[in-house]
């Protein structure tokens, strides 16, 4: 069949709009209809050329929900018609991972995944006779894409597709950050580096659990109104702070550190100074953001030493067949809030707009709707 896309040819060069071919599921596998995608800063940093697994061309958009329009051979837990988010983080329930019960990070495809490729070794998406790669196991900038079976959530079909799409991963990356990896506390402290379509979710997880203070920092001071809006009680404004005097504003919020810091920023110095920021002897950092290839991360082993700890999250923790449809009735039954977050709907023609408005630091979440 044809499918309108939104296509990567190469690094740093606007997305194109074109028809592409795409083959129908094969075993396994289902075509789903995607009607609204999110454009998160991940699609960015792999546009500019800054994943070291970025590869091109590709379908790029891994936030979205659509519905199930056919299902290959030996499909069993969706049929067509089924409204579904896709999940970048499968879950087979078979793997070493997902049977560990210690993790999401789900093994079973990741290998192909990361090569832009289906489970079998190839793609559905050609253009020209040429091959175009996956991406993230989504590509969702495509009206159509085929995605394995085990890379599906089905979800309830009165939640609507333009703001459901974002828990296909920033508001599970965020608020799962700190309901399933931090596993936050009533009445601990949390700081939150950078109040993006990511950091304003852990925001309102940390609300969600009734952490005691939630203190927000970013280089852009209009996030502080953001911020508050989903729970914030503090604000740091970043700019022109060296690390000594940002572990100092936030000990002073948090009576000497924060019980938890994360860092939604992607950026390696902002990532030391979250550790850095936390309470000595038990503070534990998240490291959400994706940092550029190539760079690393560094502390003085004293942090680790006198008892800081640092982890990482991936998709918020959650364990997307399962969660997932947990995380829609929580917004559909008003828990966490979605709607306000969404501050832009694009057409597929508009996409690179969205890509504009977020390094423009104008927008939270773009959403394209088809
Ligand atoms: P975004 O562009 O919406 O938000 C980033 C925010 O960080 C902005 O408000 C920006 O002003 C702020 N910021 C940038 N540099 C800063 C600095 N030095 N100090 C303080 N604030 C700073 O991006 P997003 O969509 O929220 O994504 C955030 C990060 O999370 C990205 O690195 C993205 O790739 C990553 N991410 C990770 C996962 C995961 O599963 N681990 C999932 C989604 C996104
Ligand atoms: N490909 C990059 C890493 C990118 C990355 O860490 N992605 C996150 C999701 S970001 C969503 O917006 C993730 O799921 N990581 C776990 C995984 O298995 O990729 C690189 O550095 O090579
Ligand atoms: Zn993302």
């Amino acid at each position: 069949m044809k499918t309108r896309a939104a296509v990567a040819f190469e690094a740093k060069r606007p997305l194109e709009i074109v028809e592409l071919d795409l083959e129908g599921p094969r075993a396994g596998e289902v075509l789903v209809e995607i009607m609204a995608t999110g454009i998160c800063h991940t699609d960015a940093y792999t546009l500019d050329g800054l994943d070291s697994e970025g590869l091109f061309p590709s379908v790029l958009g891994h936030e979205g929900a659509g519905i199930v329009r056919e299902v290959g051979a030996g499909v069993t837990s969706v049929v067509p018609g089924d409204h579904v988010i896709p999940l970048y983080t499968p879950e087979c329930r078979q793997c070493k991972s997902c049977l560990s019960g210690k993790t999401n990070l789900c093994t079973a495809i990741r290998a192909t995944q990361g090569k832009g490729l289906m489970p079998d070794g190839t793609t559905r998406f050609s253009y020209k006779g040429q091959p175009i790669f996956h991406y993230m196991g989504c590509s969702t900038f495509s009206n159509f894409t085929v995605l394995p079976e085990i890379a599906v959530a089905k979800i309830r079909t009165d939640a609507p597709f333009q703001t459901s799409c974002y828990i296909g991963c920033g508001v599970t990356t965020g608020v799962g950050a700190v309901t399933n990896t931090a596993k936050v506390q009533a009445g601990e402290t949390v700081v939150v580096f950078g109040l993006g379509g990511i950091g304003l979710n852990v925001i309102q997880g940390a609300r969600l659990v009734g952490a005691s203070r939630i203190v927000g920092v970013d280089l852009n001071p209009e996030r502080e109104a953001w911020g508050r809006q989903f729970g914030m009680t503090d604000f740091i404004d970043a700019r022109g702070k060296s690390r000594e005097e940002m572990i100092a504003a936030v000990a002073a919020l948090t009576d000497g550190g924060a019980d938890y810091s994360f860092d939604a920023t992607g950026n390696t110095d902002v990532m030391r100074t979250a550790l850095e920021c936390c309470h000595r002897g038990w503070g534990t950092s998240i490291v959400i953001g994706v940092a550029e290839a190539g760079k690393e991360i560094a502390t003085r082993p004293f942090q680790l030493v006198t008892g800081r700890n640092w982890r990482g999250t991936a998709f918020g923790g959650a364990k997307g067949r399962t969660d997932v449809p947990k995380i829609v009735d929580w917004y559909m039954d008003g828990k966490i809030a979605i709607d306000p977050m969404i501050t832009h709907i694009l057409s597929l023609d508009e996409i690179n707009k969205g890509f504009d408005l977020m390094h423009a630091g104008e927008s939270i979440r773009s959403v394209v709707v088809y």
